[in-house]
């Protein structure tokens, strides 16, 4: 399978709304401070999205194009709660609402795997339950061994219970562990071509 060349992507704009998306779209969504931005910067070989220490970088849906213009998408995280409540409650409306868009092909829902899959991810799996979903554990440069296999076979137990394909990565942005296997990942998701649950997962 051909790789996709994920360098240099442009950025195209900060919107809340999928209606001027007109290219297959994948979305980087998960908890505020998980890695999402991270993670797409990780991929695409530089400093594109933007990240920060504390939650609530991420304030609006910033849409990158690659090359041969598919966009990747990085959300705002859900579950911060120094964000208000009203904007918080708004966030997650205009969320679920951009989750439900004909143009997104695939998730790569961004996991602290310290923390491993939570109720707010849970939700987010079932809103996006047509969708092929790449479960990525980022942060794994902060668990030993066996604790990252644990959150692996946690996760893919969860995950077996929901009707989507999926598959779980471990993954360090910070590292850029795993980089190989997110690329063939989110390309998969570009070509529709993600694979069950059940298959090729692994705990590198
Ligand atoms: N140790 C470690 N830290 C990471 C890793 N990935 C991200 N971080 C750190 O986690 C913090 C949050 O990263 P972001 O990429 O901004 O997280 P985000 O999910 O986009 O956050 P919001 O936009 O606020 O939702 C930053 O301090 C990153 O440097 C990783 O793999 N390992
Ligand atoms: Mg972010």
């Amino acid at each position: 399978m051909e790789l996709l060349n994920f360098q240099n992507p442009n950025f195209l704009r900060s919107t809340w709304t999928a209606r001027d998306i007109d290219a297959a779209t994948v979305i980087f969504a998960g908890r505020s401070n998980s890695g999402k931005s991270s993670v797409l910067n990780a991929l695409c070989g530089g400093r594109f999205a933007r990240t920060a220490r504390l939650p609530g970088r991420t304030r609006a849906i910033n849409l990158f194009a690659l090359q041969r213009g598919q966009i990747l998408a990085d959300l705002p995280g859900y579950g911060y709660a120094v964000v208000a409540k009203e904007e918080q409650r708004t966030w997650s409306s205009k969320l679920m609402y951009f989750i439900k868009a004909p143009c997104l092909c695939g998730l790569v829902l961004v996991v602290d795997c310290r923390r491993g899959l939570q109720e707010r991810d849970m939700a987010l799996l079932h809103a996006a339950s047509r969708l092929p979903a790449l479960v990525l554990m980022n942060k794994a440069d902060k668990l030993g061994r066996a604790a990252l296999r644990d959150c692996v076979e946690s996760a893919k137990s969860t995950l077996a219970t929901l009707p989507m394909a999926s598959t779980v990565l471990t993954f360090s942005a910070l590292k850029k562990r795993g980089l190989e296997k997110l690329r063939y990942g989110v390309t998969d998701l570009f070509l529709g071509e993600a694979t069950p649950s059940t298959d090729e997962n692994n705990a590198n």
